[in-house]
């Protein structure tokens, strides 16, 4: 297993994908934790490109990038557990895809959503309702992304089970909402409901006052 590190901050989604893959493969890691305004001499020599969090340490090498390190982590632990990303070439695309879906497109709509104003903010909720709409058809029936576990998308998708809500609490606004997408609504109680994403993601009425001081620094810096 060799030594595993994990710089991340307090309830960052990017590191809790990393943590909550480790938990699920059983890898026993180390947890550093960074802070945003002081970073480490580490975190630099790491990620001296973007500097930031999560950054993985295995036996020394750093990997940065949630995205990469989790497939890092079920290449390197493949023998103990399921398999995070299915083993079809087809179906390992797709999920590729969702997990770049999630990451560039939803999350740059809900940057416009929360920064953004009239036409622009506008434009963000129609793009959040098409990648969230596109995510409900593509659960199906199925409980997880992954089909009966969590895998790979799961994980990537924490994001909305969880920050998306809070997010959405502090600005005020329901844009996922049960009736809207169902399938999606049903699989981020399950999601929830599993003991270690329980044990291992933050409280929402945690995340909440965040964001909305978050929202609010932003807000006074934009009108001063
Ligand atoms: N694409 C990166 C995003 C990582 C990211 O945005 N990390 C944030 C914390 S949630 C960070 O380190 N921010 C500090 C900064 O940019 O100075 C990933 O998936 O790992």
């Amino acid at each position: 297993m060799g030594e595993v590190k994990v710089h991340g901050i307090f309830a960052g989604p990017f590191n809790k994908r990393v943590e909550l893959a480790l938990k699920l493969k059983g890898i026993k890691y180390e947890y550093i934790e960074e802070d945003r305004s002081n970073k480490s001499d580490e975190l630099v020599k790491y990620n001296p490109i973007y500097k930031q969090v999560p950054v993985l340490v295995h036996n020394g090498k750093p990997i940065c990038e949630s995205i990469i390190i989790l497939e890092y982590i079920d290449d390197t632990w493949e023998n103990n557990t399921i398999p995070l990303l299915p083993k079809h070439p087809y179906q390992r695309s797709m999920a590729r895809f969702l997990a770049k879906l999630i990451d560039e497109k939803l999350m740059g709509a809900m940057y416009k959503v929360c920064y953004g104003k009239g036409e622009e903010r506008e434009k963000g909720c129609d793009e959040t309702f098409e990648v969230l709409k596109y995510l409900d058809n593509e659960l199906q029936n199925k409980k997880f992304f992954g089909g009966d576990s969590i895998g790979f998308v799961d994980i990537v998708a924490s994001y909305i089970a969880l920050w998306f809500g809070a997010i959405q609490e502090a600005i005020g606004m329901e844009l996922l909402t049960e009736q809207k997408f169902p399938k999606l609504s049903k699989w981020i109680d399950e999601f929830l409901c599993c003991r270690i994403v329980k044990e291992n993601l933050p409280n929402r009425e945690v995340l909440v006052p965040l964001y909305k001081a978050q929202f609010a620094a932003a807000t006074q810096k934009a009108s001063s």
